[in-house]
């Protein structure tokens, strides 16, 4: 019996040499500790020795035992090192300047841009004020001077609800009710969401974001329109801007302009980002019509107003190169959160 229990003492002491790896360890346990193996099978050996021996041989048996197990559990601590330290040296190796992504959200691009005009505008002496998502009719179409029957109503189809109201075409749906709130000297922006019944394509959406901007006061002018418009695409370009007039034609607006501005990206010359003009159209614009003026209850020979309008998506394009507006709105991770603005 002793004999047996040497060889078998012996034979771990080779085998444990030719351990490299976890599988290797593990047929090894199976070897000697496994249901079948040498150490568990010495003591069913125990029967047939000597019964003043039995003591001495069983006491041999669970000290080899003991020491196979602790040497089987080191070597697997010593594997479990090792392959750390491999995989620390070798394979994986941690790029320390990859962008850390530790899941906290950011704000959509579109957020960015209206923060980042709204401060430019609060610091000309604006204040932000809030337009609603649902409007009456009446201050969606009438009281910016589109009644029932101007054709105008057909360029901004709207989703109406089964209440008679619609969710606004336009931020110009808020004027009634901020004109009316300061009735007098004022200058405020208010930016919003807006719904159109459009056809779809890389440049029309459904639900688009607006801002609107009014100044009212005794003796305001285009000069004036033209001035803060300047200042505040400059400051959003972040270099000084050339502005150029085009008429246009708003109801709501008399004299209605389209500012555009030259092209930041080309100075002008030409690129794919103004479409090879040298010119974008950013802002519609004009002089507040006096019936809306009249609508608010303004005085219309005492107080005149600018007003001009600016799409927030059509920004985003522009400053970023996102050829698709629909994007902004499909919650597409994979676009949005590499999303860099050029300027
Ligand atoms: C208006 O909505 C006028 N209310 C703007 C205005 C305000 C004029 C104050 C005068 C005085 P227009 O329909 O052109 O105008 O839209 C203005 C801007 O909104 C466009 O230049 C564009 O940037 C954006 N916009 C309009 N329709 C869509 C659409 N379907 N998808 C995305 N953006 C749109």
């Amino acid at each position: 019996m002793l004999q047996k229990i040497e060889e078998t003492q012996k034979q771990f002491a080779q085998d444990v040499l030719a351990v490299t790896d976890q599988k290797s360890l593990e047929e090894l346990r199976l070897k000697y500790m496994g249901k079948k193996g040498l150490v568990t099978m010495l003591m069913p050996l125990l029967k047939d020795v000597p019964n003043d021996q039995k003591r001495e041989m069983g006491m041999k048996i669970n000290a080899v035992k003991n020491e196979i197990e602790s040497t089987l559990a080191n070597l697997a601590t010593e594997l479990e090192q090792q392959k750390m330290n491999a995989e620390i040296a070798n394979t994986e190796k941690i790029d320390i300047t990859l962008p850390v992504d530790n899941g906290v959200g950011s704000l959509h691009p579109r957020t960015v841009i209206q923060k980042e005009v709204e401060d430019v505008l609060i610091s000309m002496g604006f204040v932000v004020d809030m337009g609603n998502e649902v409007e009456t009719e009446f201050n969606n179409f009438d009281a910016v001077n589109v009644p029932s029957t101007h054709p105008a109503r057909d360029t901004q189809d709207t989703f109406w609800l089964s209440n008679g109201e619609v969710l606004k075409t336009h931020t110009s749906a808020g004027q009634n009710r901020i004109l009316s709130k300061y009735k007098g000297t004022c200058k405020v922006i208010f930016p919003g969401r807006c719904f159109r019944n459009e056809a779809l394509d890389a440049g029309h959406e459904n639900t688009f974001f607006q801002m609107e901007g009014v100044i009212v006061d005794k003796n305001v002018s285009v000069a004036n329109l033209i001035y803060f418009m300047k200042e505040m695409l400059s400051k959003v370009f972040k270099k000084e801007v050339e502005v150029r007039l085009r008429p246009g034609f708003f109801p709501f607006t008399e004299p209605s302009f389209e500012m555009d501005v030259k092209c930041p990206f080309c100075g002008g010359t030409g690129c794919s980002t103004c479409g090879g003009s040298g010119w974008i159209e950013l802002c519609p614009c004009g002089m507040i019509h006096p019936n809306v003026l009249k609508m608010a209850g303004i005085d219309s020979n005492e107080y005149s107003g600018c007003a001009f309008g600016l799409g927030f998506d059509r920004l985003v394009m522009i400053k970023s190169g996102l050829n698709d507006i629909r994007a902004l709105n499909s919650g597409n991770l994979k676009i949005l959160k590499p999303f860099k603005l050029n300027i």
